[in-house]
């Protein structure tokens, strides 16, 4: 049976290219600072954002912990937006390990309001915490790849700046939002101190996130990654994969977000479903199950009895993602059972 997997762009697997380079890299011990293609990979990180240094660290998650211990001190806070990645999916490390406290406010789509974002600042007091970090998302997963405004990112930077206060960009899908913007991921990464972005989700390595920022934060985020167990050896052979996810793999995230809107649009037209094809941006496309009987979990089981996969979202939704392991024919041959469906 033909599998179409849309549950995630990080399930893509290496590159022909990639399985080449991983053979032919050049390696050693990247504790000591000896692996020449992590160097060469920092370096290209660091060049692509304009930033000083990047570091190389296993996992998205543990890019944005790092930033969170980078940037705080424990009794600190942090504030969040109520849906980030960080405040849902990262098993509360930032409360748990790095010691500081979400203070969360709802954003439409992902999109926090700058208004509520001051007022979310604590004043000098001695009962309150001191507010440390402003986190953003972008693109926004659980606003189904929505891309943040440019002008709302401008607006939360004079802020931080205002009262001398940290941001960190959760960019795991930076060069999906800069690909929707036709824009340069620098543009973005412009208004942060410190960024995350993954290489192994729709930039196809198959382990790996970049984190960048100034030569002082990855100093300290280094050390933080061997406090952590992410303190690597020969990672020369993700980090091969990694550089080409950035030399060539961002042209084909156009690609994925062509497909994503087709999907959008084929689904839109069946009776069975709704998209909102306002918010389809990027390559993630959320679903709206019309008949409120039926569950998003019971959804997702049917259609993998026919081969296609996807993750439930909340009760009434399910979400699909595109990425270059599925083709334009994988779309409409998915489009056809979800007719049957
Ligand atoms: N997202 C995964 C799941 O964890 C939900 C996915 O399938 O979308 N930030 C954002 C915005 C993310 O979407 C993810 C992964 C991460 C961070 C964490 O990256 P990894 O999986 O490398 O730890």
């Amino acid at each position: 049976m033909k599998i179409i997997d849309l549950r995630s762009d990080t399930v893509t697997t290496p590159t022909k290219d990639m399985y080449q380079r991983m053979q032919e890299a050049p390696l050693g011990d990247d504790v000591y600072g000896d692996d020449p293609t992590v160097n060469k990979l920092e370096a290209l990180a660091a060049k692509t954002l304009n930033k000083e240094q990047a570091l190389f660290v296993p996992t998205g998650t543990m890019g944005n912990l790092i930033a969170v211990m980078a940037h705080t001190h424990p009794g600190e806070e942090i504030i969040l937006e109520r849906n980030s990645h960080i405040f849902l999916y990262e098993a509360a490390g930032a409360s748990r390990i790095a010691g500081v406290q979400p203070m969360v406010i709802k954003g439409m789509d992902g999109v926090m309001d700058p208004k509520e974002v001051e007022e979310g600042i604590r004043e000098d007091n001695i009962h309150f915490p001191t507010t440390s970090l402003i986190c953003v998302e972008n693109t926004h997963n659980m606003a189904g790849g929505m891309v943040q405004p440019m002008n709302n990112l401008q607006e939360l930077r004079s802020i931080a700046d205002r009262y001398k206060i940290s941001m960190h960009l959760d960019g795991a899908r930076l060069f999906n939002a800069a690909t929707a913007l036709d824009c340069d991921v620098k543009e973005i990464a412009a208004h942060f101190d410190s960024i995350m972005f993954c290489l192994s989700k729709g930039l196809s390595a198959p382990i790996g996130s970049m984190l960048v920022g100034g030569q002082d934060f990855i100093d300290r985020a280094r050390k933080l990654r061997k406090m952590l167990g992410g303190g690597m050896r020969q990672a020369g052979i993700m980090a091969s994969c990694g550089i080409l996810s950035i030399e060539q793999m961002p042209r084909q995230l156009k690609i994925d977000h062509e497909n994503a809107r087709i999907l959008a649009e084929g689904l839109n037209n069946l009776s069975g479903f709704s998209v909102n094809l306002d918010k389809v941006h990027t390559n993630i496309v959320n679903v709206s199950i019309k008949d409120k009987m039926i569950s998003s979990e019971y959804l997702v089981e049917k259609m993998k009895v026919k081969g296609i996969l996807a993750n439930p979202r909340g009760k009434d939704f399910i979400r699909l993602v595109t990425h270059k392991d599925v083709i334009l024919e994988d779309i409409h041959y998915a489009l056809k059972i979800m007719e049957s469906i």
